[in-house]
């Protein structure tokens, strides 16, 4: 029987390619699944296999030639009776491989049950020469199912390339991916695993620690939920680094106290007001760390206004509410703003709004202790800055040491978004705004 190849649909998109090595020659014996010609795309080069045992009787095309989806390439002749598509592949009558233009709409249509076009008779071997090649690759894999698979694996939702294909050369049929669905769901009802279509990593069970000794359990806070799912996101999603710098900020404290001492408790100038302002006036200077990566659209998106969250410690847990327009305000209105906020965070009294819109996070445990930590970046933003607890240090003024009040900062970036140069930059930026204010007006 005569069995005209056709060039498969190889990537959503793709719809021609340019041969660029015939792998068989006329009166070749093939195996199903052997590559009969290789295929440039402007995505990459695939192979296109043999979907049938047979002996290449014509070759319809040469090296260097331009073929468009669809078209015959070769014809085959095959003593396999089998037709190239099991019974439940069968393509409907609207879905020809030799339109690829058709095919593609058809495929990208979404299907409701009641829509699904009734499967048709399966035609006779010798009526169905004309196979259907059809394989879609991601990266250097090939996942061999037909256009009706493919559908039927996008409708429920399942990956087609984590399919095991149980026919010859691991097709995939219909009742593959119905099996893997069924594994799936009976692995999730007995908690193996924890689906993982939301991008988070499949959840291990917790082993019994009661073996080991008494144990209690307490329920998540909604708090510590939110916390728990919002931390492995980003941790799961954003390649972090984290830098290290200090500030001398001997100069803004004397300030800072010196103004505390003529201030109400409710406009104090507190160390995190002047950060707030300090960056606010960075992130001017840098709007690359003011931004968030679109991934989607392929985008980076510039925020024009500044607005920084604050992280709070309560008794609840971390919240983080926001200062909006920071770079519109001065840093007495900012601490006045900031300590009300807080308190309000702390009695769990701050609205939604006060803790929506942030742009770039700062999260200062020096009031609490500690030398240096890493921070995590707060999705959908690009950066957060880590503020450690002021030591004096001995600091060689490049004739003798001389002791300063030393601010250690770190600063977590995304390195999609951001380079590790652009990272240092920003971080000194910040400390020589610290060490002499008027950096802040003569650069902001
Ligand atoms: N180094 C040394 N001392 C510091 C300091 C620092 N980095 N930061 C604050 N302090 C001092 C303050 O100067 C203040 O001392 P005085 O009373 O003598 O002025 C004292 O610590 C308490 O400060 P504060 O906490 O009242 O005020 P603040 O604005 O500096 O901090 C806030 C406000 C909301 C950031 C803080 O209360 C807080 O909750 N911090 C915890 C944040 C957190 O949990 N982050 C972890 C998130 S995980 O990344």
């Amino acid at each position: 029987m005569k069995q005209e190849i056709r060039v498969p649909e190889v990537a959503e998109g793709v719809t021609a390619g340019t041969v660029v090595a015939l792998t068989v020659a006329v009166g070749d014996q093939v195996k199903a699944d052997q590559t009969l010609l290789e295929l440039e795309t402007d995505k990459a080069v695939v192979e296109i296999p043999s979907p049938v045992d047979g002996q290449v009787s014509e070759i319809r095309t040469e090296e260097g030639a331009e073929v468009a989806i669809g078209a015959v390439i070769m014809v085959l002749d095959s003593s396999d009776e089998t037709p190239a598509l099991s019974v439940d592949e069968q393509e409907p009558a609207t879905e020809p491989v030799a339109d690829p233009s058709t095919q593609k709409a058809v495929a990208e249509k979404p299907v409701t049950p009641s829509e699904t076009p009734p499967a048709p008779e399966p035609e006779p071997a010798a009526l169905t020469a004309e196979i259907d090649l059809t394989s879609v690759r991601r990266d250097d894999r090939v996942a061999p199912a037909s256009p009706t698979v493919r559908r039927q694996a996008r409708e429920l939702g399942v990956d087609i390339y984590q399919v095991q294909g149980s026919g010859p050369g691991g097709r995939i049929s219909g009742e593959d991916i119905r099996s893997y669905v069924r594994d799936t769901m009976q692995k999730i009802s007995s908690g193996m695993v924890v689906s993982t279509t939301s991008g988070q990593p499949a959840l291990r069970p917790l082993p019994d620690l009661s073996r080991f000794g008494e144990i209690s359990r307490e329920p998540l806070s909604r708090i510590r939920e939110l916390t728990a799912d919002a931390m492995s996101y980003a941790w799961s999603t954003i390649p972090m680094v984290t830098q290290y710098d200090k500030a001398r900020i001997d100069g803004v404290e004397k300030f800072r106290k010196e103004f505390n001492t003529k201030a109400l408790p409710e406009n104090k100038l507190t160390m995190t007001s002047f950060l707030v302002k300090d960056c606010a006036a960075a992130l001017r200077a840098f709007p690359y760390f003011n931004s968030a990566l679109d991934l989607h659209s392929k985008e980076l998106v510039l925020n024009h206004f500044i607005n920084i969250g604050v992280a709070v410690d309560t008794p609840a847990g971390l919240l983080v509410p926001v200062i909006h327009g920071a770079d519109n305000k001065g840093v007495e209105r900012i601490a006045t703003e900031l300590n009300t906020l807080a308190e309000k965070t702390r009695e769990r009294r701050v609205s939604p709004q006060e803790m929506e819109g942030g742009t770039f996070t700062i999260s200062n445990l020096g009031g609490i202790g500690g030398s240096s930590f890493t921070p995590i970046v707060y999705p959908p933003q690009v950066a957060i800055l880590g503020v450690s607890t002021a030591e004096m240090m001995p600091v060689w003024n490049g004739k003798k040491f001389v002791p300063q009040l030393m601010l250690p900062l770190c600063l977590t970036y995304d390195h999609r978004v951001i380079d590790g140069a652009a990272g240092a930059r920003f971080l000194r930026w910040i400390c020589e705004a610290l060490e002499n204010p008027l950096n802040m007006v003569m650069k902001g």
